[in-house]
């Protein structure tokens, strides 16, 4: 506990005293979570098929492994997995011996990895080997890490499975973490140049799974298909592959959402349960008129990440057979749900409610002070299950948090009489594309290094299809003054402007995750500025929709 007092806020003395009294935090470890009938399948993935009582000789297998290696009580382990049993097996082997899993998404690239090693001051990283043709080992041998470990064929580097198969049998775990310790370092959306890493503790994300498990009426028999990346809050925990867990359910993990892929494997494996971003959903209303699988054993269908329009809410009832439930969650903590027994007029048009009856809510104006009842505001949240700081961020936690602790959330809503907010909008400088986060501050950053640009301004695009697309407006670079053809030259050279093929290759060279790519750009001579003579994002939006 002492190792990580520097690293993160904890909860003041009598909040810790509140939620421990009240129920909300007990002694569970994540790594201990996994409780279900040993003879019961816990986790179904491709050809793989484990029960409880294999999954978790694999998990005190791996965590002596890893003890062997000399991973041990509070060191961070970037894990970069697919959604396969070994994510599961590593992460409930991580927390079983206190080390800290860094959640990175399949899709991040040497820039984000190598960062996240830096920040964390990780000791290992465990990654997939290969997928759609993108090599993790070859990134990972450059990487500031003593350890590499790879889920699949490891080549020269330490297989996963070989780190489970040491003799000696599992060794004793002489030193468990603390229910207050870190238990895993989760990936912020992102507002600011770098990204940030949420610091969630053991009992504050037990709660988390587990009371997001009851709303959802997860039980033994719940089959939940996890489509969306497994490293991500909403898969993970929301109730997620560790809620199904929890609750003795089985898990079935996909590599893709698509139809294609989605639909066989509910069939087969007789799937209760799904999470989808909106343009996932979108995508299986399109497609399951038109299907011969039998879809018939979905009973309730979360869709969360971004804005899910009324109109096809409205739908997936009649369409998928099946219950809707509306997410609107956040890895900094703070989950809303609509209920089970909600009315479907709130399900299909609000964003849900609090998780939990400890969880505060404020919505204020742009001076801090609450907006009247039914009006538009930020969010601000603090409760149980959401941290007071992010990890190693002292500064930037001065911002993000009030001086009471209240998470600033960026997002503006608006609550109904019965609790149910509606998400009107955003204040934060971030795009959500269809559920991806991209931190406008970060890729502006990463675009201002192409020598051509001058200046850059990221700003979110409606669309149909994922909600929001990126563009770019760019300012290219003049010629440096020596450069200049002399007076009696012709008139100075049009500046080069790279197309935007030429910079999302750039960003690719730079090892930039794929999905922070623009998908437009637009050169301008100047930014309109606002009143104060900052960029105005707000005409750059709507410069780019006329
Ligand atoms: C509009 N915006 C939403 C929604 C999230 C469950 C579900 C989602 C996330 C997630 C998560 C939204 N409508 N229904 O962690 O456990 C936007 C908000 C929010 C941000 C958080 C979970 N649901 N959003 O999306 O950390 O802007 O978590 O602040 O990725 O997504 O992003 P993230």
């Amino acid at each position: 506990e002492a190792r990580c007092a520097d690293a993160f806020t904890p909860w003041p003395p009598e909040f810790e005293a509140r939620y421990k009294a009240e129920g909300y935090w007990g002694d569970v470890l994540l790594g201990d979570i996994a409780r279900g009938d040993p003879s019961r399948t816990a986790v179904v993935a491709g050809r793989d098929r484990v029960s409880y009582g294999e999954l978790d000789r694999r998990v005190a297998n791996t965590a002596s492994g890893l003890l062997r290696l000399g991973v041990e009580r509070g060191d961070r382990v970037i894990v970069q997995l697919l959604n396969t049993t070994g994510f599961v097996v590593t992460f409930l082997a991580l927390a079983r011996i206190g080390a800290i899993p860094v959640l990175a998404l399949p899709a991040h690239r040497e820039s984000e990895i190598r960062y996240l090693c830096e920040l964390a001051d990780a000791r290992a990283y465990v990654c997939a080997d290969t997928d759609g043709g993108f090599d993790y080992r070859a990134m990972a041998r450059a990487l500031p890490v003593e350890h590499v470990i790879v889920d699949g064929d490891a080549q020269e580097l330490v297989a996963l499975a070989e780190l489970a198969g040491g003799t000696g049998g599992p060794a004793e775990i002489w030193n468990r973490p603390a229910p207050s310790d870190i238990g895993v370092l989760l990936l912020s959306g992102g507002t600011t140049g770098l990204p940030k890493l949420i610091p969630r503790t053991h009992r504050d994300y037990v709660y988390n799974l587990e009371a997001s498990a009851e709303v959802c009426g997860v039980t033994a028999g719940t089959v939940y298909l996890a489509v969306l990346p497994v490293a991500h809050n909403f898969a993970l925990a929301c109730p997620g592959v560790l809620g199904v867990l929890a609750a003795g359910g089985t898990v079935v993990l996909a590599s893709s959402g698509s139809p294609d892929e989605a639909f066989p494997l509910i069939e087969r494996e007789r799937v209760t349960a799904c999470a989808l971003v909106p343009p996932l959903a979108h995508l299986w209303l399109e497609a399951a008129p038109r299907t011969r699988n039998d879809l018939s054993s979905l009973a309730l269908l979360q869709v969360g990440g971004a804005r899910f329009a009324p109109e096809r809410a409205a739908r997936v009832p009649e369409v998928l057979g099946c219950a809707l439930q509306q997410v609107f969650g956040m890895a900094e903590g703070l989950l809303n749900y609509t209920r089970l027994d909600d009315p479907p007029e709130l399900v299909e048009r609000t964003q849900g409610r609090p998780l939990s009856p400890a969880d505060e809510i404020r919505i204020v104006d742009a001076k801090g002070a609450p907006v009247a009842p039914g009006e538009v505001g930020e969010l601000l949240t603090r409760g149980p299950y959401t941290p007071r700081g992010y990890y190693r961020a002292p500064e930037h936690n001065r911002l993000a948090f009030t001086a009471d602790g209240f998470y600033r959330t960026g997002d503006l809503v608006r609550r109904l009489p019965s609790g149910h907010l509606v998400v009107e909008g955003r204040e934060k400088d971030q795009i959500n594309r269809g559920g991806d986060k991209i931190s406008a501050a970060e890729l502006e950053s990463h675009l201002l290094a192409h020598p051509a640009v001058h200046d850059a301004a990221v700003v979110a695009i409606p669309d149909p299809v994922v909600g929001e697309r990126t563009c770019a407006y760019l300012i290219a670079r003049r010629p440096h003054a020596k450069d200049r053809p002399a007076a009696d030259e012709p008139a100075e050279p049009a500046p080069e402007r790279p197309t935007l093929r030429q910079i999302r290759d750039f960003l690719r060279e730079r090892g930039v995750a794929a999905y922070k790519f623009p998908d437009r750009i637009e050169y301008v001579a100047s930014f309109p500025r606002t009143a104060v003579g900052k960029i105005s994002k707000k005409d750059l939006v709507a410069a780019a929709t006329r």
